[in-house]
């Protein structure tokens, strides 16, 4: 069953496992605050358990799960419209990821570039939990049958794996239960990459902090990022065409467009032909200008941290009366023993 005959519903995560970037700001926060006002009813997730796939210090874990919810707040996502959770307050997200453990084939799982990315050369040695990340994943999504999921494009590999579990689930068990998710990847920030090297994307665990602007950095030192930003010599072309080649040129191009909500070909018709040395203070103020009032609302948000988890408790509860009964059913349709759905 495709997910047109499930009443629409989105759901996304974002791990709390470091400062938030400019990635995750025009990769999902933006946009998840954009589609706020399209009626849909949205869940977002602080993926704490996800966080855990590699050691976090707790007293680290408990205020970045703070701040990613002060970001989600301060970027526009209002608590009373759409749900706002911690994976770990909604234990179905758990329980349905040990199923889809046992859905999953081994040799999907092998093929994660994430995983291999992450793991890199030391996969003997990364936790279990890494490894099935996917599976934990889909059960976010799919414990809410959420139809819809706005991501960057570097999650795209899992949402396709999402499909498959929902897939081959429901061919196991002869079933229609859950539906075959869409991936929402669109706008001009889908990948918003490194300001050192515009081949690898922008990405909290990048050792250098030269190479993202962080949702906390003041604006002197958003300034001198976009400043210190590599580049090439050449001006900036007229179309956009002539960006293909220039990876560094591109990313700063897609970065001013997605905060200007315009398009590339916009901001060439205004830079195109223009040095560097006039883009980039360009850039830096329209940084600035966006990220500066978020920047001070989260600070604000998270003097509050009471207020904060109160959101995150009643969100929890909002969460589960959509996925205990989804969790109830699915178990049901397995043969467990359990209260008559
Ligand atoms: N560079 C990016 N461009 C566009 N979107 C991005 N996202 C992440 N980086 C970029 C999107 O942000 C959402 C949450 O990401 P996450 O924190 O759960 O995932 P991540 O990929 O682990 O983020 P990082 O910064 O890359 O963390 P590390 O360094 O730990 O791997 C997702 O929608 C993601 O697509």
């Amino acid at each position: 069953m495709s997910s047109a005959s499930f009443t629409p519903r989105v759901f996304s995560g974002i791990q709390p496992s470091g400062d938030l970037h400019l990635g995750n700001y025009l990769g999902a926060l933006k946009r998840f605050a954009d589609a706020q006002n399209q009626g849909i009813e949205a869940v977002y997730c602080m993926v704490d358990m996800h966080a855990i796939t590699v050691w976090q210090n707790p007293e680290d874990l408990r205020r970045s799960t703070r701040e990613l919810c002060a970001g989600f707040i301060a970027s526009g996502i209002d608590p009373e419209k759409s749900i706002l959770i911690n994976q770990s307050q909604v234990p179905e997200h758990a329980q349905l990821a040990w199923v889809f453990n046992c859905v999953a084939r081994i040799g999907w799982m092998n093929r994660m570039t994430q995983f291999k990315d992450k793991a890199g050369k030391n996969a003997e040695k990364a936790s279990l939990g890494l490894y099935a990340y996917p599976s934990l994943m889909a059960a976010d999504i799919l414990v809410y049958h959420a139809t819809h999921v706005p991501v960057g494009e570097d999650q795209k590999q899992h949402l396709e794996l999402t499909r498959d579990i929902a897939a081959k689930f429901n061919h196991d068990y002869g079933v229609d239960f859950f539906p075959i998710t869409e991936p929402v990847i669109e706008g001009t920030a889908t990948r918003v990459m490194s300001l050192r090297d515009g081949s690898k994307k922008m990405s909290k665990s990048d050792p250098s902090d030269m190479s993202r602007i962080n949702m906390t950095d003041d604006a002197d030192t958003i300034a001198k990022k976009i400043r210190k930003a590599k580049t090439d010599p050449e001006p900036l072309p007229d179309t956009v065409d002539a960006l293909k080649d220039r990876p560094e040129a591109r990313n700063l191009v897609n970065i001013y467009a997605a905060l200007d909500n315009c398009t590339q070909a916009d901001v060439l018709a205004t830079y195109g032909g223009k040095q560097f040395g006039t883009f980039k203070p360009a850039l830096a103020d329209l940084a600035v200008a966006r990220m500066s009032p978020i920047t001070q609302e989260m600070a604000r948000l998270m003097d509050d941290p009471a207020e904060i988890d109160r959101i995150l408790a009643l969100g929890a509860v909002r969460a589960r009366e959509i996925t205990t009964p989804i969790l109830r059913q699915t178990y049901d349709i397995i043969g467990m023993v359990g209260p008559a759905v």
